[in-house]
């Protein structure tokens, strides 16, 4: 294991619980100290750590950190499962890189904070190198559950950041939601427990129909269209401005409503916004 910040260290001490034997590195040496007394063997550099396994788990702050650590680190033979987080284009670069000097890669997003790792809901996701997926996904399973994605390295880190998308435009819709219902001195936290949860779950659940939708590029609807949406919007925005509320989060859906709209497109259903992105 490269890397024994929060979530490093957690990846590592789910693998000693589970068994494996583990070595470990860090840049700040003092901070294996308690994987080093819970059984892990201390590596003195990135070499001495990759020589001791077939699979190397790396787990630090950015790509350039990593390429830092491997840089004169002989690869062959060794598989680099990086569980770094980045960007599609980084992971591609990285597997090309690690390719040139010997090794299969992997890389891999974490869908979990530090104290989820190896406990229920902790997902990691995985791309590249499909064979080495198989080879190690025992090992894998400790930390969390893992789930391979295909073999475009670049896969897992952009789905990662799409979780991350969905995630933020849930999380900026009950922040303006908030806003506006703190503006009529209404109780929050009953609000969001009996009116806006159960809603949201329930407009979850239509969300696989709208991917079929997308999928196969069929925007009709027979319910509420991008002209009742667009109309809806307005009037959302409106009343923000009348409760003193500023809807600076909801503005740019009003952008792409009116955009796709103003095309004559009025007639389609919310999913034919993916089309203006
Ligand atoms: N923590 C979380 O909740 C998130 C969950 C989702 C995935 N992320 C990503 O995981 C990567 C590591 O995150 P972390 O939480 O372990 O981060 P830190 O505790 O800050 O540890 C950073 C480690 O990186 C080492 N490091 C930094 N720069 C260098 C460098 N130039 N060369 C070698 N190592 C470097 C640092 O070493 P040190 O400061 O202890 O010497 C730590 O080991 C990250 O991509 C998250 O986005 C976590």
């Amino acid at each position: 294991m490269l890397g024994l910040g929060l979530m490093g260290s957690a990846l590592a001490e789910s693998l000693i619980r589970a068994g494996h034997h583990v070595t470990v590195w860090n840049r700040t040496p003092a901070k294996a100290d308690p994987l080093v007394a819970a059984g892990a063997t201390r590596a003195a550099t990135p070499a001495q750590a990759v020589e001791a396994s077939p699979l190397v788990i790396v787990c630090l702050l950015d790509y350039p950190s990593v390429l830092e650590t491997l840089k004169d680190v002989p690869l062959e033979g060794h598989v680099i499962a990086n569980l770094t987080t980045g960007r599609p284009a980084e992971a591609r670069e990285t597997a090309a890189w690690v390719a040139e000097r010997g090794g299969e890669y992997l890389d891999g997003g974490i869908m979990a904070v530090p104290q989820m790792i190896a406990g229920p809901g902790a997902l990691i996701l995985y791309s590249g190198s499909r064979p080495a997926f198989e080879r190690h996904e025992q090992a894998f399973g400790a930390m969390a559950a893992p789930r391979y994605t295909g073999d475009d390295p670049g896969l897992a880190p952009l789905l990662d950041l799409a979780m991350l998308t969905g995630m933020y435009g849930q999380i900026m819709g009950f922040l303006e939601a908030a806003a506006l219902v703190r503006s009529a001195k209404y109780p929050l936290t009953e609000f969001t427990t009996e009116l806006l949860v159960p809603w949201l779950n329930a407009m979850a659940a239509q969300q696989p129909r709208w991917a079929e939708k997308i999928e196969s590029g069929d925007h009709r609807t027979e319910v509420s269209n991008l002209e009742v949406n667009r109309a809806g919007m307005e009037n959302l925005v409106r009343a923000f401005h009348e409760q003193g509320v500023n809807p600076d989060l909801l503005l740019p859906i009003k952008t792409v409503l009116d955009r796709r709209v103003a095309r004559g497109l009025g007639h389609e259903g919310l999913s034919g916004l993916v089309e203006e992105l």
